[in-house]
């Protein structure tokens, strides 16, 4: 048992040299249990978060495969089998060039306190790799998903391991990985989630996230006495972790007037409403990664290379990639009047910026507020199990009650007087199943 967090942390890294992401998503969720862990003897005695910290097991692969001119590409393909104590592993898989080892380790880390936190039976998991969909055909990404589904098919299985999508993987890949799968295996089985509604999908899959972390925001509000009616709102990203909240805030009559790209920025003062939410999906269809085009195509205001936080907002709402918001633009956004942040990328804020707006506003992070993308691939599994699809209604009744319960969770472990500190409520409430679980389950 280490004695302190310093030299928890201090051993981590040597174990782990480099992995920068990853002792960031470790070091916040120690700083949350830590207390916690010192008043019970037993988890120490079984040393529940040094096993914690090590993924049960890690895949790594070679994925080489062929462009439209002939040339040979090599890609490298990951699945990081984190932890198994609540059920198989499950998580998305990330396409993208900033994919390395340490991006996935974070990820399949938060993934496991995410999962227990939406009390579905899952564990976590992560992979991906460094390919970049960015100008490739289709025929080039379905080339480059069946060579990566030839490596990853013989490690997961409808209870092993189920992955899903994330940065780079839609329903497209999707359904090129689920192809594949089934022509090496000859199984028809819930491999994955977030299929296409005619071969197992489920409904308000695609949404999800994004409705899920709008639901968690009403909740915040709801507990101060406000709504997001009438609120203005900046989001990140145009993808569809954004395209699914903005949808959520405009049926609730919020208003968004920012969306982003590796790009830049948009500011649409009248709001981003109607057919331009759904013109979010033909500009993710283009491949481009950039999100200007949108300023030509409705007369708004685009701002080359910078991100969205300068804008004054109620809510602000990251959904695109780690480490998106970081200390300047936390105070920023604070000292525009920003009364709450709800994350629904993953690790959207630098440690600094957790820590500065924790202290200043109502601050949740990814990990309860985008739980809902995983919550309804977890309702997918249990559809596909049962070889039922559950109407529209059902899914999305079952997500609300979930996201409202995650909620109550972090108000219940994270209340700190008349505030909550939603990253401790966050990280013990999720924590505690998973520690119980493996406690129960023995030295494995
Ligand atoms: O970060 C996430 O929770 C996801 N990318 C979704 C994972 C899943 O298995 O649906």
């Amino acid at each position: 048992m280490k004695t302190d967090i310093n030299e928890f942390i201090a051993d981590l890294e040597k174990r782990t040299p480099g992995e920068s992401e990853f002792h960031q998503a470790v070091e916040e969720v120690i700083g949350s249990v830590w207390e916690f862990y010192e008043k019970n003897p037993r988890y120490q005695k079984a040393k529940i978060l040094e096993r914690m910290v090590e993924p049960e097991r890690v895949i790594m692969f070679r994925v080489p495969w062929v462009d439209d001119r002939g040339e040979v590409q090599i890609n490298r393909g990951y699945r990081v089998e984190f932890n198994s104590a609540l059920g198989p592993y499950k998580g998305g898989l990330r396409f993208h060039s900033s994919v390395t080892l340490s991006i996935l380790k974070f990820l399949g880390f938060e993934q496991t306190f995410k999962n227990s936190l939406t009390t579905l039976p899952m564990g976590g998991g992560k992979g991906g790799s460094d390919f970049s969909p960015k100008g490739k055909t289709d025929a080039e990404i379905m080339r480059f998903c069946q060579s990566f589904m030839t490596e990853l098919y013989r490690h997961i299985g409808p209870n092993t391991d189920v992955p899903a999508g994330d940065i780079g993987v839609g329903g497209r890949e999707i359904g090129y990985l689920f192809g594949q799968y089934k022509r090496l295996k000859n199984e028809f089985t819930g491999v994955l989630t977030g299929k296409g509604l005619a071969w197992g999908g489920s409904l308000i899959r695609p949404e999800a996230t994004g409705f899920g972390a709008v639901y968690f925001a009403q909740h915040m509000f709801h507990r101060i006495g406000e709504d997001i009616e009438g609120k203005t709102i900046s989001v990140s990203g145009f993808g569809n972790v954004a395209w699914g909240a903005i949808t959520k805030i405009n049926e609730l009559g919020g208003k968004v007037v920012t969306i982003s790209g590796p790009d830049g920025y948009i500011f649409d003062s009248e709001g981003v409403s109607g057919d331009k939410v759904e013109y979010l999906l033909e500009l993710r269809a283009t491949n481009n990664d950039i999100v200007e085009p949108y300023a030509e195509e409705f007369g708004a205001q685009f701002f080359a290379g910078k991100r969205p936080w300068e804008v004054p907002v109620d809510l602000a709402m990251p959904c695109a990639t780690e480490n998106e918001v970081d200390l300047d633009d936390a105070k920023t956004l604070v000292k525009n009047g920003c009364k709450m942040l709800a994350e629904a990328s993953n690790m959207g804020c630098t440690a600094d910026a957790v820590d500065y707006l924790s202290e200043q506003i109502d601050y949740a992070p990814g990990k309860a507020v985008n739980a809902g993308g995983v919550a309804v691939s977890g309702l997918e599994m249990s559809q596909n199990s049962m070889r039922i699809n559950w109407p529209r209604e059902e899914v999305d009744a079952r997500l609300k009650g979930i996201m409202k319960n995650i909620h109550e969770t972090c108000v219940h472990y994270g209340r700190n007087g008349n505030s909550i500190d939603y990253v401790k409520g966050a990280n013990v409430g999720g924590f505690v199943k998973v520690a119980e679980a493996m406690l129960a389950q023995g030295i494995v």
